[in-house]
């Protein structure tokens, strides 16, 4: 059985990834709205993960016996300034995410939980992957500067990234 504070942490962790999804969704549309449609598929399968999370979390709090508890989603961020703007508060997130996986993986290890701690690893893998896949159109999108055939030859890149449940 899960304590009461792994379990409030859980809860905490769900309603993040959850968020997460919001605020990639919340960038779906601003791509679509800038017709940057590859982008906006990059950030359909970047929401798709993060869902993923959600639920990954929420299926290990229940089989250990805890009480799923959903809060309010908090309101996403909708406009940018640029697509630049908008990839680098993605990883801005993502680095805060990896913050929060850090805090839950301390908290297993006081309490001696070795189930979660287990389980935890994972998203510490999955974090390494996530700040790198970011970090990557960031530096490509600063690298293209002002060059607008760089953008529609990156949006044609970014169409070409498909949702592939991980195996775990
Ligand atoms: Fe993007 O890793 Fe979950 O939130």
């Amino acid at each position: 059985m899960i304590s009461a504070n792994m379990e409030k942490a859980i809860n905490d962790q769900i309603n993040a990834e959850m968020f997460s999804a919001y605020l990639y969704l919340a960038m779906v549309a601003y791509f679509k709205d800038r017709n940057l449609n590859g982008f906006a598929n990059w950030m359909t399968v970047q929401n798709q993960e993060e869902t993923f999370h959600a639920m990954k979390f929420f299926n290990y709090l229940s089989e250990r016996g805890g009480r799923v508890t959903l809060e309010a989603i908090e309101k996403p961020q909708f406009e940018w300034e640029s697509p630049l703007a908008a990839m680098e508060a993605a990883r801005h997130h993502e680095a805060y995410i990896t913050s929060r996986i850090n805090d839950l993986m301390n908290l297993a290890i006081e309490e001696k939980d070795h189930a979660t701690a287990n389980f935890l690893g994972w998203f510490v893998e999955e974090q390494v992957e996530e700040e790198d896949s970011v970090n990557e159109v960031v530096q490509k999108l600063r690298l293209l500067g002002t060059d607008g055939g760089g953008l529609f030859m990156m949006d044609r890149d970014m169409a070409t990234r498909v949702f592939t449940p991980p195996v775990a």
